[in-house]
């Protein structure tokens, strides 16, 4: 590996430090080197605050003369609710940015490049842009005009069973795994779980870490409108969004935004991940019982399964994780690829992808 790709992977790493507080901006890291030697790191702050490369080039009173900026998105050239990065950039004076993907979004893409190189700046593009375009799918998806990335979360038994016949389910897995979930809630925009389990398990649907974190928006789908303004969700001050098949919101009693998405006496899943597009949403955490991930499954819609594994047996009688009905022949099973397996205190995770949607990753 070169000394640049080494500095890069540096950038990559520092852009995790916006995992949790960025959204709906990606995020970004950035590493400014002296022959070879940083003397600068930053990282995207929240909405309307430094960007990856004003954080870092502020450590240096925004001069590197003949250093190297190393910058895992193509530095903006725009004004959003921030100035752009490309401007403070050149004025520091730096003989060489080092890029590893372009900026996406389109009143972006490619300008900020162009408008390094006017300046007589080199600029290296395609430095570990894999890796950096992992840190984003969302953001990406959502910038190429295409809806959210979806990741749905399933804690089974070693047999796959969610619950006992007859609905129980809090607490399949440990107290490692459950930590870890909060990580996902964290980095996600929003929350989506169904009626069911807001009347089975009340969950608070927050992100609870030791770690500055935004709080994911809540949706419940709930197409008879059922919610009870008693649930734990309305505890703190996150945006809370019911959606369902009427607009009435029970003459204003439920505090909460009511959305229709209905179709027939159903919520149209489609419908509702419109809306997410149109919310500009990121990352969608869909953290539901059976029927609802078994939906989503069955229309094409996860993107991503983050399934927990406790080393315990319920058998045959239990809740499976997929609401779906089975399949007659072996041709018909979904396929996914697992890209990441560990283990979390006592359980498993497996993360798995879908083969063959034809998902730009
Ligand atoms: C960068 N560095 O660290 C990030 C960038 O509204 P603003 O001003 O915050 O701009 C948001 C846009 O800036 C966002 O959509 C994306 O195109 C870019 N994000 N750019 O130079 C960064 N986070
Ligand atoms: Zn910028």
């Amino acid at each position: 590996m070169s000394a640049h790709d080494l500095l890069m992977r540096r950038a990559l790493k520092l852009a995790e430090n916006s995992f949790y507080i960025s959204d709906p901006n990606p995020r970004v890291g950035c590493v400014i080197a002296r022959d070879g030697a940083i003397i600068a790191e930053g990282w995207t702050q929240r909405a309307g605050e430094a960007h990856a490369e004003i954080h870092a080039l502020q450590k240096i009173d925004f001069t590197c003369v003949d250093a190297d900026i190393y910058v895992s998105l193509e530095p903006c050239s725009h004004i959003g609710r921030t100035g752009p990065c490309v401007d403070a950039i050149i004025s520091a004076r730096p003989s060489r940015v080092f890029i590893a993907m372009r900026d996406p979004n389109p009143v972006v893409n490619g300008v900020g490049i162009q408008k390094l190189r006017s300046a007589g700046i080199e600029v290296v593009e395609n430095v570990c842009a894999v890796e950096s375009a992992c840190l984003n799918p969302g953001f990406i998806r959502r910038m190429n005009g295409g809806r959210p990335y979806v990741r749905a979360k399933i804690a089974a038994t070693l047999d796959g069973k969610t619950a006992t016949q007859n609905g129980k389910s809090q607490w399949i897995t440990g107290h490692d795994a459950r930590a870890d979930v909060h990580k996902w809630r964290a980095r996600s925009s929003v929350m989506l779980t169904g009626i069911g389990t807001l009347l089975a398990d009340n969950p608070r649907l927050n992100a609870r870490l030791d770690a500055d974190a935004l709080q994911p928006d809540k949706v419940i789908v709930d197409s008879k409108l059922r919610t009870p303004q008693t649930a734990r969700i309305f505890d703190d001050d996150s945006r809370v969004v019911v959606a369902t098949t009427t607009q009435e919101n029970r003459n204003g009693s439920l505090s909460a935004e009511v959305i229709n998405c209905g179709d027939g006496p159903r919520v149209n899943l489609d419908r509702l991940v419109d809306w997410f597009t149109k919310q500009n949403y990121n990352e969608v955490f869909v953290e539901a019982g059976n029927i609802l991930t078994g939906a989503f499954l069955e229309k094409g819609l996860i993107d991503e399964l983050i399934i927990y594994l406790a080393p315990q047996v319920m058998g045959d009688v239990g809740r499976g994780m997929f609401g779906i009905e089975g399949i007659t022949s072996l041709d018909q099973v979904r396929k996914f690829e697992f890209s990441d397996i560990r283990r979390i205190g006592a359980d498993v995770r497996l993360i798995c992808v879908p083969i063959d949607t034809g998902i730009e990753k």
